[in-house]
């Protein structure tokens, strides 16, 4: 019996592969704000959904299945198979070989009776641990249409002891903040952005993180912040457009960011700076002492994180396993970082789908960390439902927030 691939929609509408095996399946996510450097995505540039399908990418993922024996599959055999036929992806398309590799592991950890976390703690050599959720509830940049061009303002619920109780403290601040918005900007500014996170008319990064300070005094809760800003999206030859209209040099902007530390409890920074400034990022992560997160600067690609090791530009990694397209290659890069003193957070993406894997991959690698929106809409909440799940059925441990 062979898997069997077809397009379905993301939580964007944009086609996507679901590959099926017996009675398991699996699906793969896309990016917004794509690094340049990630494997790509084979997408058939005709006329159908925009150019989107990926009816070729559902055939070289045929082609590739025709040659595993899937009775015996391991996430070891099925991504060999792909890095011996295109390291790259360029040709397979990254979507298609994560579709056979995610599929390939739903049936190996299945066949052995273990949760998909369970086979990836063994061949990472970790322990499980249940992670931090990084709750994007105010979007920006690419997510959403109105002018704060950074990307994501993340809550953390830091204090939380289980992730039923750090759900809670999450929901809980994103209703309180709902309340706020509504209030102040009317009802229009509490429609979603892509990932489940308000997308109301700011364009001060500070006017958000006060309004935010606020919804947690309103819960009752104290949480920390972090910030995806996605800087590539907003840089260009006249430097870096912090407001509409409005530049800043990457020094300045290093100022900026030191201020909003000092004056907000944020604790992570993603993507500071555009993709190729290995050299801004090493500058700011001198200066202060958070966690400085590279996302498209690394690309989940272990030559990139290398670079960055040797820059010393980040501590630590965004790891997305669609930017590689490969299990073992993000298993690869989570070694490769944490062996370097570098923390892990694994990461979904603006256009996911229901499937869960991402969940049981930041539970395997014990990384402590997951980015995965805010809690609404269902691509979104199916992350937080599959952790709640494991918590509740096999009563793992949950990751305490260690300051860097
Ligand atoms: C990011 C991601 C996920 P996208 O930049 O970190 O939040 O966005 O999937 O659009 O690249
Ligand atoms: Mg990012």
């Amino acid at each position: 019996m062979k898997p069997i691939y077809n397009q379905i929609l993301d939580s964007r509408g944009n086609p996507t592969i679901q590959a099926q095996y017996k009675e398991l399946i699996v699906a793969v996510p896309s990016g917004a704000s794509t690094g340049a450097h990630e494997a790509p995505e084979l997408r058939d540039h005709q006329e159908e959904y925009e150019g989107n399908t990926v009816y070729k990418a559902i055939q070289n993922a045929q082609h590739l299945s025709e040659e595993l024996d899937w009775e015996t599959i391991t996430i070891a055999d099925a991504d060999k198979k792909i890095l011996d036929t295109d390291k790259t992806k360029k040709l397979l398309g990254a979507n298609a070989t994560l579709a056979v590799s995610l599929l390939a592991g739903s049936i190996q950890a299945n066949r052995e009776g273990k949760q998909p976390y369970e086979l990836i703690a063994e061949l990472s050599g970790n322990k499980p641990l249940l992670p931090m959720p990084f709750a994007n509830v105010i979007n920006g940049g690419k997510h959403a249409d109105n002018d704060l061009m950074i990307q994501e303002i993340m809550i953390v619920p830091t204090n939380a002891h289980t992730f039923a109780e750090a759900t809670r403290q999450v929901t809980e601040t994103y209703h309180a903040l709902k309340t706020i918005l509504k209030k102040r900007y009317g009802g229009a500014s509490t429609a979603l952005g892509d990932e489940g996170g308000f997308a109301p008319p700011i364009t001060h990064i500070e006017e958000a993180l006060s309004i935010l300070i606020e919804a947690m005094s309103n819960a009752g809760h104290k949480l920390s912040f972090a910030i995806d800003a996605a800087a590539s999206e907003f840089y260009s030859d006249k430097g870096y457009e912090i407001r509409p209209g409005e530049y800043m040099t990457a020094e300045e902007l290093i100022e900026y960011y030191v201020h909003l530390i000092d004056t907000y409890p944020i604790i992570s920074l993603e993507d500071p700076f555009d993709e190729e400034d290995y050299a801004s990022f090493a500058k700011l992560r001198k200066k202060v002492r958070i966690q400085i997160v590279g996302d498209d600067l690394t690309v989940t690609n272990t030559q990139r994180i290398q670079e960055a090791i040797n820059q010393e530009s980040c501590n630590s990694l965004l790891l997305k396993v669609n930017q590689i397209g490969t299990l073992t290659e993000a298993l690869e890069a989570a070694k490769l970082s944490k062996d370097n003193g570098w923390t892990v957070m694994v990461s979904h993406r603006s256009g996911e789908t229901s499937d869960t894997w991402i969940a049981d991959i930041a539970t395997g690698l014990g990384c402590g960390e997951i980015k995965l929106g805010a809690p609404a809409r269902g691509e979104r909440v199916a992350k937080y439902n599959r952790l709640l799940t494991i918590e509740a059925v096999h009563n793992l441990a949950f990751a305490q927030w260690k300051n860097i």
